[in-house]
């Protein structure tokens, strides 16, 4: 297939103005009846194209004339109608085959199809499975939708929008029906049916209109939806507060199912979410994961308004509302919590995920210029970058300001299918400051790099930093230009107190913002009054990777006295990243015993709040200290990172983490307030901790913590630890709790998830045993992910065998994957990302196997460009 190019974009030749969709519900097949009401361009002579796929088609008719064979066309991916004019009605009936359809696309059954229950997720380009349309982003209709089924079968119908009115048919048949008032794109368009439970709340909006809020799930996960409840009024009060934006319909309905392939989807009116990013228990759910669920269920509701009622022109624009959107949820989760440790989670994410993203094969712009199956682009670079590239521009214009920026591109856009210009000029207009270099970071990937140097003129008191960008060169943009990077900075006295910045502007903040958008910059600073330690980039406060010439001893200090929790933990990864080179290099110990020493009196320092001691006790994973090799061994990787671990364990010293271990267990709640998920965070953390130091003592306490456990939490974190470091010990409470959860299925997904995990060699041999548990599926994307995706992405010692032996099976299980569901298996080929740093082995091997993916003549369009763009 060709690619589509941004360049080629057109507006719509055909738009629908009002669509009146019948469904006549059934498991093995559906039929489809449709009644489009078109509207014409009549600055263009296009006859009517509409796309569609896997549509048998029934009957066509226009203005209510039977079409003769002639007078239309089947063709790839689609229809062509001949004879249409403006405000022509097209009337077609189609058939599709929900229980067939394991791409989880269009309309689908969710469970075995005696009790399962009927769904639809269209978005991007699902709908055209569904009935003929223009299925773009860019034509909004008004949608009024009938639904009919049996009533014993399938009691709960429901659609997008208003309910309008319901009733009994013959046959033990009933309808219900349902209004969209809010013109909107294909892909939110939405259905559910089947046998469902709820749980119910009303709300009054801010502007006074009164909602039902509604939560649907099978009876055997109802019970825990109330935590997304509570989450979902939250999300709703604060987007009135902090954006002044209210719901707009009569109810919101909220869907969970087991058989989604991403986390959640924002139609209108009728949420739908993967069951992981929903449910949540003590029992059952990790403070994590009560974390996920709030970010996600606020995610999906601020789509209303940044995604819903202001949309997206076309695909390429998707980070307009998924960059926007996330940027909106990491604002909320760190008012709902803390924000320090939010930006830890959220900066963690974008240097593991997004960063080898845009230096490897699949590299890609912000706003892509090209692509072949737009599925392949939900990615980390749309969706992470993104948010940060949206956090840059609110730090640029302030809080009041980004706000009146927003005021201004909602009402201005509203209704309208918008692009990334639309947003930056509303933010723009409303600060009167001109926003549009700030594109150059939409249209460009890769990650700057950014080196700082700094000197001291002691007779004149003045600092000058000198700073300095540069983004490798990739193969589609070969030659990189300087972006605006808004460097958030401080200096720090040697007695570890910030010191107050006098530059020409400004003077007297002990924190300010410069901009670099040349190659190379330099800033002054007066009156200084010692040589400072400069902290830069504070709060990440551009995407960019931070090269500065610190000693040990100028990082030691920023991590034993930064005020700012964020700032103190960016500095103690830097801080071990220099450690773990001294350790790989064999070189001096400096580093270590900086990162080392400093983190041992931190540890003993009492105001220090436990769960920010947890992460500063976390050094950078695997992915990332991969990301700065050019010769990549990830089972040296791993060795290493263990040693430097050992290395902080044994300067706390065993009976400092005993008795931090045992004063943090006696603690122990089943509560998920915060001082609780603080208290499981640190216990997990020096419980590892103590596992290298003293594996016995570690597993003893282990076993015990497994039995007594209050929460998942503790019960994984201790279940890990004996897997690690007493296999045999481990085998018992492995069964045990099998047994136990072998009825749910997202706490079995982490059974497999944290085996997939478990470091070495070794893990092939375990991937495939767990491979034979009956509860192990293809078929299900959250078991696959849990599986094989966890052991190819979360585990680089377990996959990147040296003999090559986890690629080949990796590549046969995409294969498998690809012919049920071609996103998934695209989605999980990106493990593969970074193959050609691989040390020689290992690359051929990996090679070989991306090389006989591609040679299949049956890949999906999905699998191929992944496969193709990885090989390039
Ligand atoms: N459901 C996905 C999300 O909310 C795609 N829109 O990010
Ligand atoms: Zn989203």
């Amino acid at each position: 297939s060709l690619p589509i190019r941004l360049a080629d974009y057109r507006a719509p030749a055909w738009r629908v103005e009002r669509v009146e969709l019948d469904f006549e519900l059934g498991i093995a097949t559906t039929e489809i009846g449709a009644k489009l009401l078109l509207r014409r361009d009549p600055a263009q002579d296009e006859s009517l194209r509409l796309d569609g796929e896997n549509l048998e088609l029934i009957s066509i008719a226009l203005d209510g004339e039977v079409l003769a064979d002639d007078a239309y066309r089947l063709v790839d991916g689609g229809l062509e109608v001949h004879g249409a004019r403006d405000g022509s009605v097209l009337e077609t009936r189609v058939r599709v085959h929900p229980a067939a359809n394991t791409a989880l696309e269009g309309l689908y059954l969710s469970g075995p199809s005696e009790t399962g229950f009927l769904l639809t997720q269209c978005e991007a380009q699902g709908f055209r499975h569904i009935t003929f349309f223009p299925d773009r982003p860019d034509v909004q209709a008004i949608y009024t939708v009938t639904l009919r089924a049996d009533r014993a079968r399938f009691p709960v119908l429901l659609a997008g929008g208003n309910p309008d009115g319901s009733g009994e048919l013959e046959d033990g048949r009933h309808w219900a029906r349902f209004v969209d008032p809010h013109p909107k794109p294909a892909y939110l368009f939405a259905l559910v049916a089947g046998r469902l439970e709820k749980i119910e709340q009303d709300y009054r909006t801010a502007d006074g209109r009164d909602v039902q809020l509604k939560i649907w799930a099978e009876a055997d996960a109802i019970d825990r939806c109330h935590y997304a409840m509570d989450a979902l009024v939250r999300s709703m009060r604060w987007d009135e507060q902090a954006y002044g934006r209210n719901y707009d319909l009569d109810v919101f309905h909220v869907v969970a199912t087991h058989d989604f392939n991403m986390g959640a989807m924002e139609n209108k009116g009728l949420n739908i979410f993967n069951t992981k990013c929903l449910l949540a228990d003590a029992d059952s759910s990790t403070d994590d994961e009560y974390r996920r669920v709030e970010a996600v269920v606020a995610h999906e509701y601020f789509h209303n308004w940044s995604g819903n009622r202001v949309t997206c022109r076309d695909w390429f624009q998707l980070s307009l509302k998924e960059g926007f959107t996330v940027y909106r949820e990491q604002c909320f989760s760190a008012d709902m919590n803390s924000a320090p440790l939010k930006r830890i989670e959220d900066v963690g994410l974008l240097r593991r995920a997004q960063f080898p993203e845009d230096a490897g094969p699949l590299a890609h712009p912000v706003r892509p210029a090209e692509y072949r199956e737009i599925n392949n682009f939900y990615t980390a670079t749309v969706y992470e970058k993104g948010a940060e590239l949206v956090r840059m521009l609110a730090g640029k214009l302030g809080t009041a300001g980004f706000r009146r920026g927003t005021d201004l591109y909602f009402s201005r856009n509203d209704g309208r299918a918008a692009a990334l210009e639309d947003f930056l000029a509303a933010l723009g207009e409303a600060n009167d400051v001109d926003l549009s270099p700030y594109l150059a970071w939409y249209g460009q990937s890769g990650t700057p790099r950014l080196k700082a140097h700094g000197h001291y003129d002691a007779t004149r008191h003045e600092y000058t930093l000198t700073l300095s960008q540069h983004t490798p060169a990739s193969l589609q943009q070969p030659r990189k230009q300087p972006l605006p990077i808004p460097v958030k900075l401080a200096l720090f006295g040697s007695d570890g107190r910030m010191l107050p910045l006098h530059t020409d502007g400004q003077t007297d903040a002990s924190e300010i913002v410069v901009v670099l958008d040349e190659a190379e910059q330099c800033f002054v600073f007066r009156d200084v009054p010692e040589r400072p330690v400069p902290s830069l980039l504070r709060g990440l406060s551009a995407p960019a990777v931070l090269e500065c010439d610190y000693t040990p001893a100028e990082l030691a200090l920023l991590l034993g006295h930064d005020p700012d929790g964020f700032n103190r933990w960016d500095a103690g990864q830097q801080l071990a990243l220099r450690a773990y080179d001294a350790l790989r290099d064999g070189a001096h110990n400096g580093a270590v015993n900086a990162w080392c020493d400093t983190l041992a009196a931190l540890f003993d320092d009492a105001r220090l709040d436990a769960a920010l001691l947890a992460d500063l006790l976390v050094p950078p994973g695997e992915i990332e200290l991969a990301e700065r090799e050019s010769v990549v061994d990830p089972a040296r990787i791993y060795t290493l990172r263990q040693q430097l671990q050992q290395r902080l364990a044994a300067r706390i010293g065993a009976d400092k983490l005993e008795a931090r271990y045992r004063s943090l267990a006696a603690q122990s709640t089943a509560g998920i307030d915060a001082v609780s998920q603080a208290n499981r965070s640190l216990k997990q953390r020096v419980l590892q901790l103590l596992a290298l130091l003293d594996p016995t003592a570690a597993c003893h306490h282990a076993a015990t913590q497994y039995l007594d456990a209050p929460s998942m939490t503790d019960r994984l974190a201790a279940l890990g630890v004996l897997a690690r470091h007493d296999a045999a010990r481990s085998v018992e409470p492995l069964v045990h709790y099998r047994k136990r959860y072998a009825s749910d299925p997202l706490a079995l997904d982490k059974w497999f998830a944290l085996q997939a995990q478990l470091p070495g060699e070794g893990a092939l041999a375990r991937v495939q045993a767990l491979e034979a548990d009956p509860a192990f599926t293809l078929k299900n994307p959250n078991r696959a992910r849990a599986l094989l995706g966890t052991w190819a992405n979360g585990n680089p010692s377990g996959f990147h065998r040296a003999d090559g032996a986890g690629y080949r099976l990796y590549a046969d299980r995409l294969l498998a994957l690809d012919a049920l569901n071609p996103q998934i298996a695209a989605r999980l080929a990106t493990a593969f990302n970074g193959w050609q740093r691989l040390e020689p082995h290992r690359r051929e091997a990996a090679h070989a196997a991306l090389a006989s993916l591609a040679g299949h003549d049956q890949l999906s369009r999905n699998l191929a460009e992944i496969v193709g763009n990885m090989l390039k």
